[in-house]
């Protein structure tokens, strides 16, 4: 994805140099997922090839570019980010029985369930192995961000027994989304040689705009119209998202039958009802409001940082997360 879609205001300098080292970046995910057989090194490849919106390396990239990074260290610190996405995407597709990712045919639905593990796997030891040559402080902030993800995807399989269900699905997505980007955030900081308190601060913008990413695809989910995407596609999936948890926490008797819906087995179902309830629900505008209080939340942590190009790309990206939600 171009950096001015994610960035929109940045400067025409700022985006070159930043898409100059996506690109160098690019490469160097293709090289990193080379194996020892034609057949592993093309199934490592698949997911990587097919795309992506590469928003952790250029997080990566942006926090860098705050301080004076070297730039071999910034390429291996969004190698090591985007390696772990993928592999936790072809684990994450195993678990789900998903046909497709990045609108290709899954690994999984390629070449079955092992080697699509085995592919996450490899890909995860790719990982390691270019974290290491970064230092022990990367090492030890990988492997906290790993158990965070492994452990969001286990809350998430296990469900909210007596937990509440809204707060029990916010923590699923800081751990399973915003502690990536969070950490992507503040690898870019590190290798730019940012003080403590500016690294504190960028973990902190990453996590909560990393929320902000998810949350807003849960509010496009049921309004796009002409996004590309198909509203309604959570719903039918029966996965969690913000607009459906608020809508179920209300015990207004008006929106009974929106509720009795949410309850059922959309799998199947004509859809047009529920969707006609949800974007008429109050739910939906408590949602954007979350979104926008958030997004200013992780907007006001970049206070913190030095100012300049990448901040101010930053600002814009906390205001245009809330522009695509509304
Ligand atoms: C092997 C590292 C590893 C983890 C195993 C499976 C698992 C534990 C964790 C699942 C983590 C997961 C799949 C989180 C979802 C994160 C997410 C928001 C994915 C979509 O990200 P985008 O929109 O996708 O950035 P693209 O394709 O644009 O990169």
């Amino acid at each position: 994805m171009a950096v001015d879609s994610l960035i929109p205001s940045a400067s025409d300098a700022f985006t070159a140099d930043v898409s100059q080292r996506l690109d160098e970046i690019e490469r160097r995910l293709v090289q990193a997922a080379e194996a020892d057989t034609a057949f592993a090194t093309s199934a490592a490849q698949h997911i990587i090839s097919a795309g992506g919106k590469r928003f952790r390396p250029l997080l990566v990239v942006v926090a860098a570019l705050m301080g004076n990074a070297d730039p071999e260290d910034v390429t291996k610190a969004a190698l090591v980010v985007e390696l772990t996405h993928v592999a936790s995407l072809y684990h994450d597709d195993v678990m789900d029985d998903a046909e497709l990712r990045r609108a290709v045919p899954s690994a999984n639905a390629k070449w079955g369930n092992s080697v699509a593990i085995l592919i996450g796997d490899l890909l995860f030891a790719r990982a390691s192995s270019v974290v290491a040559s970064l230092g022990t402080e990367y090492v030890a902030l990988q492997a906290k961000t790993f158990a965070r993800l492994v452990q969001g995807q286990l809350a998430e399989t296990t469900g909210p027994g007596d937990a509440d269900p809204l707060e029990h699905y916010l923590q699923v997505v800081a751990d399973k989304t915003g502690s990536l980007i969070a950490t992507s955030a503040v690898f870019g900081g590190m290798v730019a040689g940012l003080e403590p308190s500016q690294l504190d601060a960028l973990a902190a913008f990453g996590e909560e705009i990393g929320v902000v990413f998810q949350l807003s695809d849960d509010i496009i989910d049921i309004t796009s119209q002409t996004s590309g995407k198909t509203p309604g596609t959570d719903l039918r999936a029966g996965v969690p998202t913000l607009p459906t948890l608020l809508a179920l926490r209300s015990t207004d008797p008006a929106h009974a039958r929106l509720r009795e819906l949410l309850r059922s087995d959309l799998s199947h179902a004509d859809l047009t009802e529920v969707l006609e309830l949800l974007r008429a629900h109050p739910a939906m505008d408590a949602a954007k409001a979350e979104v926008r209080r958030r997004a200013d939340s992780a907007r006001g942590y970049l206070a913190a940082l030095p100012d300049g190009e990448s901040r101010r790309g930053l600002e814009a990206l906390c205001e245009s997360m809330i522009s695509r939600s509304e």
